[in-house]
């Protein structure tokens, strides 16, 4: 079958969408660092916007700094690639265009840094993962932005913006320490510029999108008629709220329906703990019950009624930000949850949880000790991650445990199978629980209670307890 490209763009059905603008004519004014899916789906389809409103310099340099999966997917497409929207029944297809082309960062390093470096690049995005902010090395993110800095800096070109899109709080000052401690490894006086010129603002990004599988390919293929294999699937909802302080020239970013304001961090924080913080509870217990997708997890009464304590939980540690309305967010986030047609899977949640658990689900807990409130719900959720590392779900099968720190995790574990031991070994894990945490000994005998219900009457019974409250 031929693939979505320039030439078959003007073949496809009228009722998709498409570039409204001549991509020939489009600059390169954005960067993005770790163009996997949910780039595509999220801040590409921002500047999709635009382009299509006929502010032709926001087109995408897209940069891998692995893996050539995504450059090989769409350099046969020219780039092009569909968004592709479900909620029920309903869905729509997008092609979008705004990305010009791939860099795969370990071919050619060069290339890269001359690209961050280049005058018409004026905004830097990022989505390299909660594990993507520990390194500073030449060939991290943050190496590639020092070296293209000092480059702009000894060329006498302006500074562009650095945006953080990745789930952690403070993302923009996590970015911006990362880049400075680049920096100071080859000159102090450059992080010094860095430091006064150059804004990272934190921002907070929000649009589920599950990972595509070939079912999802050829569903569309049967759509459009050609085959798209760097297609993304997603929801209709999409949110993104930016830090306002740039370094340099931004496109009309409210009009294309980003929100700015002066802090993120409430925003941050609320969809952290309400949103990813019930997803990592999700994919562990539904995980654990042997369940594969979020749907399914929230379809279950008991389930349901567990995630809404968790969120009672969490919602109390929060300061909402004006224009949040926090029972109206959290009842969209339920639906959203509850969307069949995204086929979102436990698995894919479940990874990494060593760098998500702290912003998740930690954080709400310390928050509520500090105020003398238990946190059962969350507990519930982290003693389900400490089962999740066992590598069985409560029907005995295997699964693999994803997560950088794996190995030191499995080490830590050792034999142990008792509860106490488990949750002993698994809470002397500084890299993941303060000393806050790991010192309060009501906290630790909930999760050993916790764990010991899930081993031995698993998942379901769990969430039985929530039922009727
Ligand atoms: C999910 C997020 O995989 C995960 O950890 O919680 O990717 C989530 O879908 C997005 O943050 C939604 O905006």
């Amino acid at each position: 079958m031929m693939r979505l490209s320039v030439a078959t763009l003007s073949g496809l059905p009228g009722d998709i969408d498409r570039p409204r603008y001549d991509r020939a004519g489009i600059g390169t004014g954005v960067v993005h660092l770790g163009i996997g899916a949910f780039h595509r789906a999220h801040q590409a389809v921002f500047f999709e916007h635009a382009l299509n409103a006929g502010d032709l310099r926001w087109g995408v340099t897209g940069a891998s700094l692995r893996s050539p999966a995504v450059h090989e997917a769409l350099a046969p497409q020219d780039g092009l690639y569909s968004v592709v929207t479900r909620d029920g029944a309903a869905e729509r297809v997008q092609v979008v265009g705004a990305v010009r082309d791939v860099l795969v960062a370990p071919r050619d390093p060069a290339a890269l840094v001359a690209r961050l470096a280049a005058r018409d690049t004026h905004i830097v995005t990022l989505t390299v993962t909660e594990k993507g902010y520990a390194s500073s090395a030449a060939d991290s993110a943050a190496g590639y932005l020092a070296a293209a800095l000092a480059e702009r800096r000894s060329t006498g070109v302006d500074p562009f913006t650095a945006i953080s899109c990745d789930n952690l709080s403070d993302n923009g000052g996590r970015l911006k320490q990362a880049v400075l401690a680049a920096a100071r490894q080859s000159d102090p006086a450059l992080a010094d510029w860095i430091e006064h010129q150059v804004a990272f603002p934190s921002s907070m990004v929000d649009r589920i999108v599950p990972a595509t599988d070939e079912d999802d390919i050829a569903r569309l293929a049967g759509r459009i008629g050609v085959e798209d294999r760097a297609m993304v699937k997603t929801e209709p909802f999409r949110q993104w709220v930016i830090e306002d302080r740039f370094s340099g020239p931004r496109p009309d970013l409210a009009a294309a329906g980003v929100q700015l304001t002066a802090d993120v961090a409430p925003w941050e924080e609320a969809k952290l703990r309400l949103l990813n913080g019930s997803h990592s509870a999700i994919a562990y217990l539904g995980g654990l019950a042997g369940i594969d997708f979020v749907h399914e997890v929230i379809a279950l009464p008991a389930a349901r009624a567990f995630v809404a304590a968790l969120m009672d939980e969490t919602a109390a540690t929060l300061t909402p930000p004006p224009g949040l309305d926090v029972p109206a967010y959290r009842a969209a986030l339920l639906a959203r949850f509850a969307n069949p047609a995204l086929q979102h899977r436990t698995r894919q949640i479940a990874m990494d949880g060593s760098q998500k658990l702290p912003q998740r689900l930690l954080a709400p807990i310390i928050a509520r000790l500090d105020r003398g409130l238990a946190a059962p719900a969350l507990t519930l959720a982290v003693a389900a991650w400490m089962a999740w590392t066992g590598g069985r779900n409560d029907l005995g099968a295997a699964h693999a445990v994803e997560d950088p720190l794996a190995s030191v995790v499995a080490d830590a574990l050792g034999k142990a199978t008792a509860p106490e031991d488990r949750v002993a070994a698994l809470l002397s894990l500084s890299q993941i629980f303060p000393v806050r945490l790991a010192g309060d000994q009501s906290f630790r005998q909930a999760l050993i209670d916790d764990l010991a219900l899930l081993q031995e009457q698993g998942a379901r019974a769990a969430f039985a307890r929530f039922t009727g409250r």
